[in-house]
């Protein structure tokens, strides 16, 4: 709460646009094509039935979500069937001769007095489908405790897909540590926009968050505090494969991040042979600071280590990806910094993934080096190594901090949050363009990332003022096309989801930019 109140303008909008957008033209992010139609549209009743045509498991488990998300809210039995056309309601169908330009995440949804229907040629894209379906019905309908409303969605055709095939958000759970169901709630709000990847920072100087089978001590010691010396944490194999499972179940793929070779203040506490530094023991650390520590990278017990971690992470982790970090080595020269980078890369290539590593590691980026890199800096020199990088055919997640960073301050009188990038405002995170910000090789940009690092975020109360309502923001820079959006129709349909949130019980600032109903 410190921030919500913050963040109220008692003068309300300028505009007097108070209420935000209507109807069919709320959702965010916004799709690519929206066609109002004519007549009643279609009501929610106790005769409506969810049907999956074909049977298939993957749909039949798509629409039981959807229909465990709706009974919460409207009490209605909606029954979820096979025998599409038995019953009025909504259907979800697969079907592979939809235009090929649908892709893999790509929808249509129909409204009308008979019913709604989705199609997609896959799962995933009939999924996004059923999450715009969310924000068709009354706000109401986030709620998680039966209420009354009326559940008309009203007449429309929507054609959609997704600009960037990566859509990230990271949640940094080393600084403060975050429950599964805390990460849980958050994949929540992240599928709920379309976000499709979950990169989890599992490791830093305060922390390191996963067990590693014969590696007790990492956890024993490295995961007993947090920033500030409160309890931290840590998840068992179980934990997180409850997390994989919980986000996939979703649509959005888990990119671990192991943080090296700095950043790991919490390892050398807890093996302090890979401390080669010669100064004193590593202490748990409680602050803030970056930069000061470095895992050995001459001695052959640190690679044994990272070889270790890798296989296990890897075997843990569906996805193509494993983030190695590579940020912030204040303590290295780049020969040896670089030689530790692409040692680590062909571990993880070893293990059977993507090399991604923050964009420090560009020089040892492309080839069989590090494959996918996140653009964080605010510096030209920075900018310039990524254009070289991409030029030796390394890909690109955008996630410039001035832009995209969901721990910088609104202004300059957020409470929570830093502002060694500035401040972020709303208009800040959703007007600039991805495929133009850096200059790079047409194609190479993969898609977007939503950092949100947790120094000053002790729980999900402090994440969800950061994170909302700036998450949604960076969601429609990712999915929706560029001639698509605009501010002035962001803010308004931004503002349509104040009510949903309050319905779900997700905390957000108002901020006065936003009009808010
Ligand atoms: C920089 S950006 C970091 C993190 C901090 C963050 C705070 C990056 C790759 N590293 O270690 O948490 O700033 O905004």
């Amino acid at each position: 709460g410190i921030q919500r109140a913050l963040g109220d303008d008692p003068a309300g909008p300028a505009d007097g646009a108070g209420g935000g957008a209507t109807g069919s033209h709320r959702v965010v992010p916004v799709p690519l094509t929206t066609t109002d139609g004519t007549g009643a549209g279609y009501t929610l009743t106790a005769r409506t039935a969810i049907s999956t045509a074909d049977g298939n498991p993957a749909a039949r488990q798509i629409a039981e979500q959807l229909a465990a998300g709706l009974r919460r809210s409207t009490g209605l039995p909606l029954p979820v069937t096979d025998d599409h056309g038995a019953r009025d309601g909504i259907d979800l169908a697969l079907d592979p001769a939809l235009p090929e330009e649908t892709g893999s995440e790509g929808y249509r949804l129909s409204a009308g007095a008979d019913g709604i229907r989705i199609t997609a040629r896959t799962e995933e894209g009939l999924y996004r489908g059923t999450q715009t379906l969310r924000q068709l019905l009354p706000a109401q309908a986030e709620s998680r405790t039966p209420v009354s409303a009326d559940w008309t969605v009203a007449p429309v055709g929507i054609t959609d897909r997704p600009r960037y095939a990566y859509r990230g958000a990271m949640l940094d759970v080393a600084r403060h540590f975050f429950t599964v169901d805390e990460v849980k709630a958050y994949v929540d709000r992240l599928a709920l926009y379309k976000f499709n990847h979950l990169h989890l920072h599992l490791t830093d100087d305060q922390g390191w968050r996963l067990a590693v089978p014969g590696r007790p001590a990492l956890t024993g010691i490295g995961a007993a505090t947090e920033i500030g010396g409160t309890p931290g944490g840590f998840y068992t194999e179980a934990d997180y494969r409850e997390i994989v499972r919980y986000a996939q179940e979703r649509y959005l793929t888990v990119v671990p991040e192991i943080d090296l070779p700095g950043h790991t203040n919490a390892v050398l506490t807890a093996y302090p042979e890979l401390d080669c530094s010669g100064g004193p023991a590593a202490q748990p650390y409680f602050g803030n600071a970056v930069g000061f520590s470095l895992i050995c990278p001459t001695d052959e017990r640190t690679y044994a280590f990272t070889g270790e971690v890798i296989a296990h992470l890897a075997a843990l982790t569906p996805g193509p990806y494993l983030h190695i970090g590579g940020d912030e080595v204040k303590t290295l020269a780049p020969a040896g910094y670089q030689e530790f980078v692409r040692r680590v890369a062909a571990q993880v290539r070893a293990a059977g993934k993507i090399p991604f590593g923050w964009n420090q590691t560009a020089p040892v980026a492309g080839g069989d080096g590090v494959g996918l890199l996140e653009f964080w800096s605010t510096d030209g020199a920075d900018a310039r190594a990524m254009t070289a990088a991409a030029g030796r055919g390394a890909r690109v997640v955008m996630a410039p901090a001035g832009r995209a960073y969901l721990d910088m301050k609104y202004d300059s009188g957020t409470a929570l949050g830093v502002r060694w990038a500035g401040t972020v405002s709303v208009s800040n995170a959703y007007s600039w363009n991805p495929d133009t910000e850096l200059e790079l090789p047409a194609g190479t940009v993969a898609g977007i990332e939503a950092p949100l690092w947790t120094e000053t975020l002790p729980g999900l109360a402090e994440v969800d003022q950061m994170a909302l309502p700036r998450l949604p923001a960076l969601a429609e820079v990712g999915w929706s096309a560029q001639s698509a959006r605009d501010w002035d129709g962001f803010r308004l349909r931004l503002a349509a989801q104040g009510p949903r949130w309050e319905a779900a019980g997700f905390g957000f600032a108002r901020r006065p930019e936003i009009p808010w109903p």
